[in-house]
């Protein structure tokens, strides 16, 4: 494991550009937000000053009405599509004038990212001198979402593109194309260059994803517009409680810092206010585990995914409800011929192994899962998730995305998507220390 570990650390320093890392060579040649965060804890057990420029970077991007972009398009590379000429962030007004950007978000991790840079440093004064510096234009994203995120005021912000949520082509979102036809566009994908067409999105689904941006485009971008006008409009429970993990840190951090009583007391509003939404709103009693709501269309899509698991993250759900959700992800995404943990429930037909998030394992969602576990108390299955992680890694190497049957592991091309992936080099690092 260690030699892997050297792997790692390798492939973090390779797609290191200057002051930022870009997920993965030619498929995703620019910074992406959550990919920046995970990023930022892995360099930070071995190269402090680069997980804080990371950060800094990113936050360097943010736009004066505290929003942070999803992309940041900090060179011209056209190897990736849909680039800065598409979105075209400078139709915002608060758009940052330094960098061009997506006008969407992305889960917003950098929260408790500062709290695990914490966690992980050696030199804690000089680590939480550095958190000061900026940890404001975090609670200002927060503030942000508050505002403009949640027009019924219910404590849960929405989501207003598949892209927003990071599971891009979940089959969760089936449902919502649905609701949609949009026009057949005519463009040059280029993902498809770089990785097999079967382990990707449809035309057509990049089709929904296409339209839902040109709405968002020829309303500014505008928040208000968007959340009356936008066919996608979604309360997500990994979007949720990502944000809820952030605000906690965020109470901790300036809790340590001193001096900041207001905000304080602000992020507990919104902290008290938000776990008892997504515990009312976002819980399926019957299914037993956690799901999206289609705000756009008033109802509940009940369907089990990866995601359906992460408010063990943020500890939100009771310590009933927490046994309730092992359970079912142990009679559904737990069989022993399986890894953990599919990103889509395997038992249902919508379930496609190779193809993206319509089913793989990712392993950003896996660390989530791991510490969600181990802060419930459920030791035995953290270890697993911790295992099942190390090992599809050391028999594949840092893909993307992995085949959750071990039977398709014993070849070693059980790895998809992107090779030489950031986030799957970062989180491996973190949890081997
Ligand atoms: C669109 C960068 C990103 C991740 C997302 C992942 C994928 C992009 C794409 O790559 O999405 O944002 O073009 O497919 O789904 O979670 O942040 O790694």
């Amino acid at each position: 494991m260690k030699d892997l570990q050297q792997n790692a650390i390798a492939v973090l320093n390779k797609n290191w550009k200057d002051k930022f890392s870009i997920p993965c060579d030619k498929l995703y040649p620019f910074q992406w937000f959550w990919d920046s965060g995970l990023i930022a804890i892995g360099f930070a057990h071995f190269d402090m000053p680069k997980a804080e420029k990371e950060i800094e970077t990113l936050l360097d991007a943010q736009w004066s009405n505290g929003f942070i972009p999803h992309i940041i398009f900090h060179t011209d590379t056209d190897t990736y599509f849909p680039g800065p000429d598409f979105h075209r962030s400078n139709l915002h007004p608060d758009s940052s004038k330094k960098f061009k950007s997506t006008g969407m978000t992305q889960p917003p991790v950098t929260g408790f990212v500062l709290q695990d840079l914490y966690r992980i440093s050696k030199d804690k004064k000089a680590t939480l001198g550095f958190i000061e510096s900026l940890i404001d234009k975090v609670y200002k994203n927060h503030e942000y979402f508050y505002t403009q995120r949640d027009p019924q005021n219910e404590g849960l912000v929405y989501i207003y593109h598949n892209w927003e949520s990071g599971t891009d082509n979940s089959p969760i979102w089936d449902d919502i194309w649905d609701t949609m036809n949009p026009p057949d566009y005519t463009f040059e994908r280029r993902d498809t260059t770089h990785v097999d067409a079967s382990e990707r999105p449809s035309k057509r689904e990049y089709d929904h994803y296409l339209h839902i941006i040109e709405i968002a485009k020829q309303n500014n971008y505008n928040d208000e517009k968007i959340a009356e006008l936008s066919p996608f409009l979604v309360q997500d429970p990994l979007f949720n409680t990502v944000l809820l993990k952030s605000n906690q840190s965020l109470i901790d951090l300036y809790g340590m810092i001193g001096n900041n009583e207001d905000k304080i007391e602000q992020l507990k509003k919104w902290q008290e206010k938000g776990t008892a939404a997504v515990n009312s709103k976002l819980y399926d009693a019957e299914l037993g585990v956690y799901i999206h709501y289609d705000l756009r269309n008033e109802k509940p899509l009940r369907h089990i995914s990866s995601s359906s698991f992460t408010p063990l993250f943020a500890n939100l759900p009771s310590e009933t409800q927490a046994k309730k959700m092992v359970d079912v992800m142990m009679e559904k995404f737990g069989n022993p011929d399986q890894y953990l943990c599919a990103s889509f429930d395997p038992t249902s037909d919508r379930f496609n192994p190779k193809k993206y998030w319509r089913g793989p394992v990712w392993i950003n969602l896996n660390w989530f899962l791991y510490y969600g576990l181990q802060q419930n108390g459920f030791k035995d299955i953290a270890k697993r998730m911790k295992q099942d992680t190390l090992e599809i890694i050391k028999k594949n190497g840092f893909y993307e995305y992995f085949d959750p049957r071990k039977e398709e592991h014993k070849n070693g091309k059980a790895g998809y998507g992107g090779y030489n992936f950031s986030w799957s080099a970062a989180l491996f690092i973190d949890l081997l220390n």
